[in-house]
């Protein structure tokens, strides 16, 4: 059954603490529930209401390891790829490529300023699917870039402490 509602929650702003501590592992008993479930859902619907193209769990005051990435072509990266939503529960990033790239990034949880950040250019990235499939993938570019920002997210780091 479908939700007809969808959850929008408020987003922590720079100099909340919430935003500077390392989020906790998700928990093998919280996957595949209800409660992580609605997290995700809520999460989604907040991004997307922003106008976002990721976020993390501790933007929401959740200070869980949970993460979604949604690239899709913008004015900044027009050739950004069109992915369907990500979510991405204990994500580890298992490789960094040597070869960096500078490119503007944006915060739900930093309104009105940009900056130039560099980034791995190609990222190995291993997480849990919402049931608790283990998934690894390659991603790179703007993908690789909304990964690393939302990691950094789960561990106490804005884009403006990368600037
Ligand atoms: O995590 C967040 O605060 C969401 C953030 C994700 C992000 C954007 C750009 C680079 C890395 C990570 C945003 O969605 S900011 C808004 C946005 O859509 C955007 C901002 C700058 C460039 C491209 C898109
Ligand atoms: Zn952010």
């Amino acid at each position: 059954r479908e939700e007809l509602m969808s959850t929008i929650l408020a987003v922590a702003q720079r100099g909340e603490t919430i935003l500077s501590l390392a989020a906790a592992e998700v928990a093998k008993s919280e996957l595949n529930s209800e409660w992580l479930n609605k997290l995700a859902e809520a999460m989604h619907d907040t991004m997307t209401e922003r106008n976002g193209v990721g976020i993390a769990a501790p933007q929401v005051y959740v200070s869980k390891r949970v993460i979604i990435v949604a690239s899709r072509p913008n004015p900044r990266y027009p050739d950004a790829p069109e992915m369907d939503a990500v979510v991405m529960v204990n994500p580890e990033i298992l490789e960094k490529s040597e070869a960096t790239v500078l490119g503007e990034e944006g915060c739900l949880s930093v309104p009105d300023e940009r900056g130039q950040v560099a980034r791995a250019e190609t990222i190995k990235v291993r997480y849990l699917t919402l049931q608790g499939e283990q998934v690894e993938t390659v991603y790179t570019g703007f993908p690789a870039r909304i990964v690393q920002h939302e990691v950094d997210h789960l561990d106490g780091i804005l884009f403006i402490q990368r600037i």
